[in-house]
């Protein structure tokens, strides 16, 4: 513990000596949630995080998170300096969609809108006309459909399903999945739901459909703040990374959130879900990209502005 707030103390120095400002998505550990909001920087999911590094004057940014956010930080600031904790932190969504292979999918079906999860490659974002994260794509799909646009979708095929099911539109889906959200399973969600009957159950849709029909409120990680914050219920279950249950308990201290379960167990955590890959990202590793520069995340730059494009579209719907 003692060594733990050194830690952070030189963090908190060295963010202020090279003018850099932190984002840190809600599935990181506390310390960086913590870190990245006593410091004037921003913890929320990945939309925000890219407009808030894109608005902010701070030459470096500090992205914790994975690999994507990085990426997009960099493809929507090229001047600044994008500095990552863990830059092989990557995704399993980001990993099952390699470029090459979308990219043939893509001239298979000319006649679609292509729009892709923000969890993926620049390389597949410059192939994009709509880049998405969980949070607007229902919107999105929604305005797409209702011109009349036929959509094929990357890379999550749970959440493909849930917008497919909600709106209706014509949707053409890669098959991914985020290994975190598909261990989520319904029968044990079932059971735990009996010991616990007045609790509101909260599902993020990269789930498995099956988990999110048993949902009380299905949406991203802000919907899934949202959600716990309005309704009237003291007692959740949430079925999302462990790293959004600190910031639910952090915020909302007077209601008990209880993680939903999951087939794999770790030896740490009877039954929360974490991914692997936001798990790289730590205190040490973050000081020490900080005194050395190290760990820059850098986008091929012919790529830059095809990728940017879709982002930017993005933004400006949901602005
Ligand atoms: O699961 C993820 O990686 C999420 C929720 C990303 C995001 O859009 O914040
Ligand atoms: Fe990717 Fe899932 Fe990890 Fe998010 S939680 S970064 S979608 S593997």
């Amino acid at each position: 513990p003692a060594e733990r707030a050194a830690l952070k103390e030189r963090i908190r120095g060295l963010l202020k000596q090279k003018n850099a400002v932190m984002v840190s998505h809600f599935y990181v550990h506390p310390d960086l949630q913590d870190l990245a909001e006593e410091t004037g920087g921003l913890v929320s999911d990945s939309l925000e995080m890219a407009r808030f590094g894109r608005d902010h004057a701070a030459r470096t940014l500090v992205v914790s998170g994975v690999r994507f956010m990085g990426e997009t930080a960099r493809i929507l600031s090229p001047g600044k300096t994008v500095l990552m904790p863990a830059l092989e932190a990557t995704c399993s969504l980001d990993l099952g969609c390699p470029a090459d292979a979308f990219s043939a999918f893509c001239d298979q079906h000319p006649e679609r809108t292509v729009v892709v999860y923000a969890n993926t490659s620049a390389a597949v974002k410059a192939r994009a006309d709509w880049v998405v994260t969980s949070g607007c794509a229902l919107d999105i799909v929604r305005a797409l459909h209702a011109d009349g646009q036929k959509i094929l979708w990357a890379p999550d095929r749970h959440l493909g399903a849930y917008i497919q099911r909600e709106t209706g539109a014509d949707l053409l889906a890669w098959q991914g999945a985020c290994i975190v959200h598909d261990e989520f399973k319904a029968f044990e969600l079932e059971a735990l739901m009996r010991e616990h009957p007045h609790a509101r159950v909260l599902v993020h849709p990269e789930s498995p459909a099956e988990v999110v029909a048993l949902a009380h409120a299905v949406g991203s990680t802000s919907a899934i703040l949202q959600a716990a914050r309005d309704m009237q219920a003291s007692e959740f279950i949430v079925a999302t990374d462990m790293g959004l249950l600190h910031r639910l308990r952090t915020l909302l201290p007077h209601k008990r959130f209880i993680e939903a379960p999951t087939a794999g167990n770790s030896a740490t955590c009877k039954s929360c879900a974490h991914c692997p890959w936001m798990a790289m990202n730590g205190l040490a590793g973050l000081a020490e990209v900080l005194e050395s520069g190290r760990n820059a995340v850098e986008v091929e730059p012919g790529l830059i502005p095809r990728a940017r494009q879709p982002i930017e579209r993005m933004l400006a719907f949901t602005a």
